[in-house]
């Protein structure tokens, strides 16, 4: 008996089908974020996301990648090693000038024709973000909600132009194109004023937003709190889940941006009561730091459990998050895309109904046990036949690194 067939016996015995859960994980996409390959750096001259921006990466591994062909091949190195559907998600940093760059507020989709015909060519769809940091205009650490109307309209241009970008790349793949806003406002210690800067970014979303443009999902993201906004978040979580609520965007909730004892799979079933869909930033918060690689544990398992027990895997939109320039790139992706496909996997293989069954016949002691037994359960060997089933490594996947790492990355100096 192969190690595959004694782990669907196992799982079959508390009603899981295996070869249904394999299918099921494989197929929902993650969007992979393009900047782990290049520490959030971009392709403009001399900007780079740097500490003012409320974002950094840390560390100095060597091989970082410095334009989009080097970005594709590694991005196309990491595909070969990480198993089911996949999105490639660009920022506006990513764009590549055909001839003279066009400043952050005229960016098209002129610029992003490379991206899309090596999108075209692998068959993958695109996601896009407004980038609202990283230049000197947000130097002042305010974008959308800054009290200077110049700077404001600035980045209001930016965002009404990514939008257009987000609808002309999902009218050239044929798929909707999700476009995350993120804004860094904020402030370091005891604004006087809280009140002003969240009217002013509501009434630029208001702006933003105005224009119907199909196949663009616009969806805004929370935050706790970053470098240089550590009292005073403008785009908090209520101010985010207020307002995607009340104009029908989809509410990003990146998992690094909660207080350390929130539980952002709790928060599921609560927010979706109200809404369709939502996007997930799988990412991992450490300290004071929210872009850790993703790993696969309690806290991203809870929350693929989560939506699996409620029924909502597919109504969560996925992609990643998160930036370490101190371990080896392309080891850094496959680690966290691999996590999350597995936390799809293991959700997806939960004795749910089981587990219901038991609860609202109050067996407490019966559900706890299960819950605890089903943790040790032979998910590792359905795992890896998803992986064969995908064609990519199940395991020994870091010989695809190494000899990548060898023969291209050690050339970039
Ligand atoms: C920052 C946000 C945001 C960025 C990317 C680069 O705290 O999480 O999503 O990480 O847009
Ligand atoms: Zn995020």
């Amino acid at each position: 008996m192969s190690d595959y067939s004694i782990a669907k016996d196992r799982y079959a015995e508390l009603g899981v089908d295996t070869d249904r859960a394999i299918a099921r994980a494989a197929k929902y996409p993650i969007s992979i974020h393009c900047w782990q390959a290049d520490d959030v750096a971009g392709f403009e001259p001399s900007l780079g996301a740097g500490g003012d921006s409320g974002i950094m990466a840390t560390g100095s591994f060597p091989g970082r990648a410095r334009n989009g062909d080097e970005l594709r091949s590694d991005m196309q190195q990491v595909l070969r090693l990480v198993p089911g559907a996949h999105r490639l998600n660009l920022h506006a940093i990513y764009a590549e000038p055909m001839g003279k760059p066009k400043p952050r507020d005229e960016v098209d989709l002129e610029q992003f024709s490379r991206w899309i015909d090596w999108a075209k060519e692998c068959g993958l769809g695109l996601d896009f973000n407004p980038t609202y940091f990283a230049h000197p205009m947000a130097s002042s650490g305010a974008t959308l909600s800054s009290a200077d109307e110049n700077v404001r309209r600035f980045w209001i241009r930016h965002g009404i132009a990514s939008r257009r970008i987000a609808a002309g790349i999902a009218k050239e793949l044929g798929s909707p194109c999700v476009n995350n806003h993120w804004i860094p406002d904020g402030a370091k210690d005891s604004p006087a004023d809280r009140w002003s800067p969240r009217a002013r970014l509501r009434s630029s979303y208001d702006e933003i937003l105005a224009e119907s443009l199909p196949g663009c999902i616009d969806s805004i993201e929370s935050k706790l709190f970053g470098l240089g906004s550590e009292d005073y978040v403008v785009g908090s979580y209520e101010f985010c889940a207020s307002y995607t609520q009340a104009n029908g965007v989809l509410l990003c909730l990146d998992m690094g941006h909660f207080h350390p004892t929130e539980s952002v799979a709790d928060k599921l079933s609560g927010l979706m009561q109200f809404r369709e869909g939502l996007l997930l930033h799988a990412s991992r918060p450490m300290r004071w730091d929210s872009d850790h690689v993703v790993l696969f544990d309690d806290v991203l398992r809870s929350v693929f459990l989560e939506l699996a027990r409620g029924k909502a895997i597919d109504r969560a939109t996925v992609a990643l998050d998160f930036f370490d320039a101190s371990i080896n790139r392309i080891a850094a992706y496959v680690i966290g895309i691999r996590a999350t496909r597995k936390a799809m996997l293991y959700a997806l293989l939960d004795p749910s109904d089981e587990l219901r069954r038991l609860e609202r016949e109050g067996k407490l002691g019966e559900k706890l046990a299960l819950m605890e037994e089903a943790k040790t359960l032979p998910f590792g060997f359905v795992w890896e036949e998803l992986c064969r089933r995908a064609n990519v490594p199940a395991v020994g996947w870091m010989a695809g690194v190494d000899e990548y790492s060898k023969s291209v990355l050690a050339n970039r100096n």
